[in-house]
């Protein structure tokens, strides 16, 4: 048996964490969670820390304040290393992202290095979210793969399971792209290093407690992020 964790970033997840910590021992009795809070408002790590005293599989990460999505998965990644996880996934806290669908990502690693579990590799697989969201995020799609010429179809998805040596071949402290761009830099660096990457077909539901932490400088940031990595890339420095 592998040992698998799962990290999932919190900020003001009171109302979902605990029921998706439930639903993915559900489905996954034996996985490890780690939650990567970041000293959200709404107490969640409170409630994370009540499971934790009494769950072995579970744990708490707890940061001074939001200092963003990509570096709390990057702690979470060294932690997970550092602990000697052969599988490790990441997905959001808020149940777009099924756990139901965490043992065919994971089956999906017998054959390759990342599995990311793909809304666009069998039409559009997104429930719930405005027309402009979902343009906003094709069309996002679309612009990666034309800049980088990353073979990937959901760059931008947030549910991916990595094998540890992949991670552990990218140098975490030199990321610090938070949102979107975050996850296409850790695609593009594992595609860099020559990790075999495959997508997984996901439908992506948009959340119904609490609120999105999307904003206009995440979108920023992933447009820019594309240019830096394929510049980055002909440097020779990636
Ligand atoms: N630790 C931490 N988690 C964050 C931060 N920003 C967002 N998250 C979490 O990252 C996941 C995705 O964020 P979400 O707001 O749902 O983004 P969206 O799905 O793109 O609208 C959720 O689990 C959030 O709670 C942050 O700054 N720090
Ligand atoms: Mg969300």
């Amino acid at each position: 048996m592998q040992r698998i964790l799962v990290v999932i970033p919190t900020y003001n997840e009171r109302g979902n964490i605990v029921r998706l910590i439930e639903a993915i021992h559900r489905v996954l009795p034996e996985i490890d969670v780690l939650v990567v809070d970041d000293n959200s408002p709404d107490g969640t790590a409170d409630a994370v820390r009540t499971i934790a005293a009494e769950d072995r599989r579970v744990a708490l990460l707890e940061r001074a304040g939001k200092m963003g999505l990509g570096t709390a998965y990057c702690h979470g990644f060294s932690w997970a290393l550092e602990r000697g996880y052969e599988i490790i996934c990441q997905m959001d806290a808020d149940f777009s992202h099924n756990p139901d669908d965490l043992p065919r990502l994971i089956a999906a690693l017998d054959g390759c290095d990342v599995a990311i579990g793909s809304r666009y590799v069998s039409g559009v697989n997104v429930v719930n979210w405005p027309m402009s969201r979902l343009l906003l995020s094709y069309a996002a799609n679309l612009y990666t793969r034309l800049i980088t010429g990353m073979p990937v179809k959901d760059a931008t998805g947030g549910f991916k399971a990595f094998r540890a040596d992949v991670l552990r071949r990218i140098d975490l402290r030199a990321i610090h792209s938070n949102g979107y761009a975050f996850q296409i830099e850790m695609n593009f660096r594992a595609w860099r290093h020559g990790a075999r990457i495959e997508e997984v077909s996901i439908v992506f539901v948009d959340r119904t407690d609490g609120v999105s932490k999307m904003s206009r400088s995440i979108v920023y940031e992933a447009a820019w992020i594309v240019w830096k990595l394929k510049l980055l890339a002909l440097m020779g420095k990636l």
